[in-house]
């Protein structure tokens, strides 16, 4: 018999490639002596709804999922059936680990305690947005959940707060997102940098595919839309007009890439270098975006790739909510543009 010569590169190749969620998720727990082990039972209830948001995603065409369930949530937004389905899978796979307390979501407008016995007196509180992007849900576009995870403040043997939520990015124990694309990856960090995992659906199993993953310090791509171009802040405009300009010792032009989903646009920029801005305009002082359970959690895995977050002149993890859904600007990605945004902006903070 011919034996296979499998070379050491080969061996270790797919040795990579065969490498799971949960597999890596316990040996980086063994790599820092601190760990409890309770993270790796906390992102396999991430895992296991994420598998199933991926199923009603996939049928979304055929199954009747799709197109709005009727209701709206606290943001005033028609309430996508899938926001819904995944909202309440997540909820419940977080509950039965019994090592959550609570969750907040962009779903429900107060936080979520989570009374019964297996999760009283758990350590970890959880904020998501089970479906980020969801308008897009009908047009086949890219969508993604994304999670942050903090460590609870308030005692252990009483009741969850709001202060559990309220907390400083900074202070995250973990953040990540589950982009459901061409294909659907989990993207996440606990701190010790940024991996990600993509999904075999014929054995629901997620794979190490994108190990220590990096964000280009200069990218040529920025996203923003520039519909709402008249109401932005002069040095915003400044920007993109910069973006716009000929200059090839910049590589500008850069190309312009909205693909009106954080997860995709933050995604490919994370791969590509780029950066992403949903700046503050017209009667949205603040813009848009969510700051605990979008801004922080995507903040969290540039700073961890290399690259930086803002609300266009301070750190966003270091923004001190006040409240549950409130919103920021918001400008991510590859480090260099954030700074040059910023710059533009304080070029101009008197105009
Ligand atoms: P607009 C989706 O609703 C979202 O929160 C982000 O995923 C996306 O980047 C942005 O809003 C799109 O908002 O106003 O450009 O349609």
């Amino acid at each position: 018999m011919v034996k296979q010569d499998i070379t050491s590169s080969n061996t270790e190749l797919q040795l990579k490639n065969l490498t799971t969620l949960g597999e890596f998720v316990i040996r980086k727990q063994h790599e820092y002596p601190g760990a409890t082990g309770d993270l790796s039972q906390i992102f396999g209830a991430i895992r296991l709804a994420s598998k199933l948001v991926h199923r009603e995603i996939n049928k979304a065409g055929i199954a009747d999922i799709v197109g709005a369930a009727g209701a709206e949530n606290i943001q005033g937004e028609q309430q996508q059936k899938l926001d819904v389905y995944a909202n309440e899978k997540f909820k419940a796979a977080l509950a039965a680990r019994g090592l959550v307390c609570g969750i907040a979501s962009e779903e429900e407008e107060h936080f979520v305690e989570f009374t019964h016995d297996l999760s009283r007196g758990s350590k970890y509180v959880v904020l998501i947005d089970p479906v980020d992007g969801s308008s897009n849900i009908d047009v086949n576009v890219g969508v993604g959940t994304i999670f942050s995870i903090y460590k609870r403040v308030s005692p252990p043997d009483g009741p969850v707060t709001l202060d559990d939520f309220l907390q400083p990015g900074t202070e995250q124990v973990a953040a990540g997102y589950v982009i459901f694309g061409s294909s659907t990856m989990l993207v996440y960090t606990t701190g010790q940098g940024v991996n990600g995992f993509t999904f075999d659906p014929s054995i629901g199993v997620f794979y190490l595919s994108h190990e220590n993953m990096r964000i280009p310090e200069d990218g040529h791509i920025y996203s923003v839309n520039e519909g709402n171009y008249v109401h932005f802040h002069q040095g915003v405009k400044k920007y993109i007009k910069y973006c716009q300009e000929i200059d090839e010792s910049t590589n500008r032009p850069y190309t312009s890439r909205y693909i009106g989903s954080l997860v995709a646009d933050f995604h490919r920029n994370l791969l590509k270098g780029g950066i992403y801005f949903y700046p503050s305009y017209a009667n949205n002082p603040n813009g848009k975006l969510r700051l605990l359970y979008e801004c922080n959690p995507m903040a969290f895995l540039a700073e961890q790739a290399g690259g930086r977050a803002s609300n266009g002149s301070q750190r966003i993890l270091e923004l001190r909510p006040t409240e549950l859904h409130q919103r920021t600007p918001l400008f991510v990605g590859s480090k260099n543009m954030v700074d040059d945004v910023e710059q533009h902006i304080a070029e101009h903070a008197n105009s």
